[in-house]
């Protein structure tokens, strides 16, 4: 078999998503997720000016031949851009693989490790009655797994807090939308929220929450250890992990399991949390880590330290990646979690898709492939429409971390 051609698909159906579709000589085609929130068209660039010239004419079974010539072949290693490209030729080659042999993707990886993906849902609110509803909406759809933020009395804006229902998008239209913070009030009154949880609805469903990179690491230690007596499944992101060594600091002062890695892009990036111990969930995703094939790469490196993964899965993950995705999940014998936050139906429809929910479960389907084609006509109809995720301030002006 040989690649034809391939293209990059740019489609706006209520948020950006890139995708890359590639041809082969016997009709099959694969697709990969591309998707950079709010950085888009660098690897729409990247992929059609640098990478599918040297596509054209291999062959797409040599999955992780082509995987090493896109990775040591740039000379230039790792970042978002080059690894979302990756990752997309990636995906789109394995769900050819897939197609060729006639079977679903998570058959080639090894086969089914258990009956459904378990996954968790974003509820959040403007304060916490608000935001104990909506994890009450949750559990009466069947999730076992709720991830809960809250508005914060004194803060005019939280992350986390969405606009529109069962799903949460933080990028808008225009230049990024400015935020402001405060590490005191939210250390404050987070706890409050999960006492409340907990007083409601008990110990039984899973509950999470996000700090989304706000805290220094004694802050985050602070937080951690005040959320232990409502033992939460996880806390994401307590404090940026461009130094892994900062985790040693959070790992002292709490028993709370963390999780970090939706921004990360490379086995290198969660080398030193993996083999020290410092997290207990690797949250790098298909598409920004790329691909499957570095990402079951990294778990087989987190499962010799006992370490489970908790893919990303907000909504700028395209449905394609989350099809991937599943594929991996219900194969991966470390599996923990996989984040679900629902696409629009306009975006369904684009992407139609064989996986499906039921009772706090995905299951990616029986299609040849990972299931997830493009509607290619209605994602015409859509174009491009640029949109920045937020930033965020202290109170008094300094720059932070969204
Ligand atoms: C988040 C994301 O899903 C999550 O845990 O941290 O919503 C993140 O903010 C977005 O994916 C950014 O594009
Ligand atoms: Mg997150």
């Amino acid at each position: 078999m040989k690649i034809t051609a391939a293209r990059v698909i740019v489609t706006c159906p209520g948020r950006n998503f890139v995708t890359l579709k590639i041809e082969t000589d016997e009709g099959l085609t694969g697709l990969g997720d591309a998707t950079l929130n709010g950085r888009e068209l660098a690897v729409a660039s990247y992929l059609t000016d640098h990478v599918i010239p040297c596509l054209i004419g291999r062959d797409p079974h040599q999955v992780e031949d082509i995987w090493q010539y896109l990775y040591r072949g740039a000379y230039w290693r790792r970042g978002p851009v080059t690894m979302s490209a990756i990752a997309a030729v990636d995906t789109a080659l394995w769900d050819i693989k897939a197609k060729a042999a006639g079977l679903p993707l998570y058959q080639l990886l090894g086969g089914r490790s258990r009956e459904g993906v378990m996954v968790y849902g974003h509820a959040n609110g403007r304060d916490l009655a608000e935001t104990t509803d909506q994890v009450g909406k949750y559990l009466e759809m069947g999730y076992k797994a709720v991830r809960a933020q809250t508005g914060i009395p004194g803060m005019k804006t939280a992350y986390g807090i969405g606009r529109g229902t069962l799903f949460y998008e933080p990028a808008t239209k225009g230049l990024p939308e400015e935020q402001i913070w405060s590490t005191e009030k939210y250390l404050d009154f987070v706890p409050k929220l999960f006492e409340e949880l907990r007083k409601v609805y008990g110990f039984g469903p899973h509950l999470l929450h996000d700090a989304h990179h706000r805290l220094t690491p004694i802050e985050a230690g602070r937080l951690g250890k005040a959320l232990e007596p409502y033992r939460l499944f996880w806390l994401e992101d307590c404090t940026p992990a461009e130094n892994q060594e900062a985790f040693k600091l959070v790992r002292q002062h709490t028993v709370t399991p963390l999780a970090v890695g939706e921004i990360f892009n490379s086995i290198h990036d969660c080398r030193e949390l993996i083999q020290n111990q410092l997290i207990d969930y690797i949250r790098t995703t298909v598409v920004h880590a790329g691909g499957i094939t570095q990402l079951r790469r990294i778990a087989d490196l987190a499962a010799l330290y006992q370490i489970k993964t908790g893919s990303h899965g907000a909504t700028d993950n395209s449905p394609v990646c989350m099809g991937a995705a599943l594929h991996f999940d219900i194969w991966v014998p470390n599996f923990g979690i996989q984040e679900y936050m629902r696409h629009t139906p306009e975006t369904d429809a684009v992407f139609p898709h064989a996986y499906t929910f039921s009772d706090g479960y995905l299951h990616p389907g029986e299609a040849p492939g990972h299931g997830v084609e493009i509607d290619e006509a209605l994602a015409a109809k859509y174009p491009y429409d640029p949109a920045y995720l937020p930033v965020c301030r202290l109170e008094d002006g300094t720059m932070w971390n969204w």
